[in-house]
């Protein structure tokens, strides 16, 4: 088999890449390993850059997205039960779309007319640094796919990454001591907008994905076990960490979804490694405060496409050639908010009473400050590519 380019993995990355290039006359094939139904089952991020709803729309998929997806035009912040709103429209004229990840994969998913490989095993890269190939395993038969180019978006535990040898790959990253547990329930959400709570008992954020479905997360220890937390448990706790009137008014029910997902920033540079391009979370993680993972991932595929689209509309490599730096700049910038998002919200034992004051003395100042607000609304709504 021969396509121009190989895909490996199919999230959000994989998916918009492979859309992009279709609409531009372009093929490719994406090899994922695991079923259709796994990758849709999957629970993650929630909140739309609008330049990722402008992505969606260009990829011809933003229909049910502008019917279903939830305009916010601010968000709130509460520390140790002070609310302070972060009025994005008034702030900087921009705002988020709440629309699931979920939603995102299944409307790219069911516009896909390009060759789809689900449960592709053993995903092997060769030659990507002359004249690529990829081989996969399928029912006992070992297949082979000859391209011109491999985008590897595969995630973080991905194959791409690891095929490149280490001494290529600049990395960079912080772990942090401790998770978000996460709780998807059937019941509406608290508050009009996402409430991102500071208490001293830890983080804890009120999310939605519709009108009737909540989704709510608490920090917890790194090593925490998601066994050891009923859905009373979480209630008790999410409940203490929120101002009383939001307690109050939470409603609260069997959970539909549970799961602890650590936190973590990372990046790997450069993205291109001869003939294989490196895109979303294969190459980078931000701790999930700042809602950007999903994002970047996002504007990732939008550079390194319209890269693609002139290579073989022009024979030009300029575009491929620019984009690992053109996209690491982006990325870097995300990486930075989400650190400051996460440093500001969540509790941090080792640094002590100094630092929660720290804490409590930028939670002041951005009540006080527009300039501060600003900075926050413009990165929360997306920066430029
Ligand atoms: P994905 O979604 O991990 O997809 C990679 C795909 O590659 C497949 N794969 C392989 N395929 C073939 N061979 C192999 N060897 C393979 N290894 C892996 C995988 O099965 C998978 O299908 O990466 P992608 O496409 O780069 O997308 C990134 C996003 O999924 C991620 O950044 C976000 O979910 C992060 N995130 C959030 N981002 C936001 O922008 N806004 C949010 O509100 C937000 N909230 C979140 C989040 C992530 C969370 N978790 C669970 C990490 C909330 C949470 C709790
Ligand atoms: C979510 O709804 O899952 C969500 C929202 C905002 C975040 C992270 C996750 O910052």
């Amino acid at each position: 088999m021969r396509t121009q380019v190989a895909i490996i993995g199919s999230g959000p990355a994989g998916l918009m890449l492979g859309q992009l290039l279709t609409l531009a006359g372009i093929d490719n094939v994406i090899l994922e390993r695991k079923s259709a139904d796994y990758v849709l089952g999957r629970i993650r991020a929630g909140v739309l850059e609008q330049g990722s709803v402008e992505l969606l729309q260009r990829a011809g998929v933003a229909g049910r997205l502008h019917r279903e997806g939830l305009v916010h035009h601010g968000t709130d912040l509460s520390f140790d039960g002070d609310r302070l709103r972060i009025d994005f429209t008034g702030l900087v004229g921009r705002h988020v779309t709440v629309y699931g990840q979920t939603e995102v994969t299944r409307d790219l998913m069911a516009a896909r007319t390009a060759t789809s490989v689900y449960e592709a095993e053993d995903v092997e890269l060769h030659d990507f640094d002359g004249q690529p190939w990829v081989t996969w395993k399928k029912d006992g038969v070992t297949h082979r796919l000859d391209c011109d180019y491999i985008a590897g978006c595969d995630g973080y535990h991905g194959v791409s990454r690891a095929s490149i040898p280490s001494d290529a790959l600049t990395t960079f990253e912080r772990v942090y001591p401790f998770g978000w547990l996460g709780v998807l329930v059937d019941k509406p959400p608290v508050a009009e907008e996402l409430i991102y709570a500071h208490h001293e008992r830890g983080f804890a954020l009120c999310s939605q994905r519709s009108p009737t479905r909540s989704r709510y997360y608490v920090q917890v220890p790194a090593d925490e076990k998601v066994e050891s937390w009923s859905d009373d448990r979480f209630w008790d706790e999410l409940r203490r960490r929120l101002d009383p009137a939001t307690a109050e008014a939470m409603q609260t029910g069997a959970s539909i979804e549970k799961s602890i997902a650590p936190l973590r920033s990372f990046v790997a540079e450069p993205l291109r490694f001869g003939k294989l391009f490196l895109s979303g979370d294969a190459a980078h993680i931000v701790p999930p405060t700042g809602a950007k993972g999903l994002n970047l991932a996002m504007s990732d595929v939008a550079m390194l496409a319209d890269a693609l689209i002139e290579f073989y509309a022009e024979r030009s490599s300029a575009g491929l050639d620019n984009y690992s730096a053109k996209a690491l700049s982006r990325i870097w910038k995300a990486e930075r908010f989400s650190w400051w998002m996460t440093s500001l919200l969540h509790t941090f034992p080792e640094n002590g009473p100094f630092g929660r004051r720290i804490q409590r003395a930028e939670f002041d100042y951005l009540s006080g400050s527009v300039a501060a607000q600003q900075s926050l609304a413009e990165n929360y709504t997306g920066l430029p590519a």
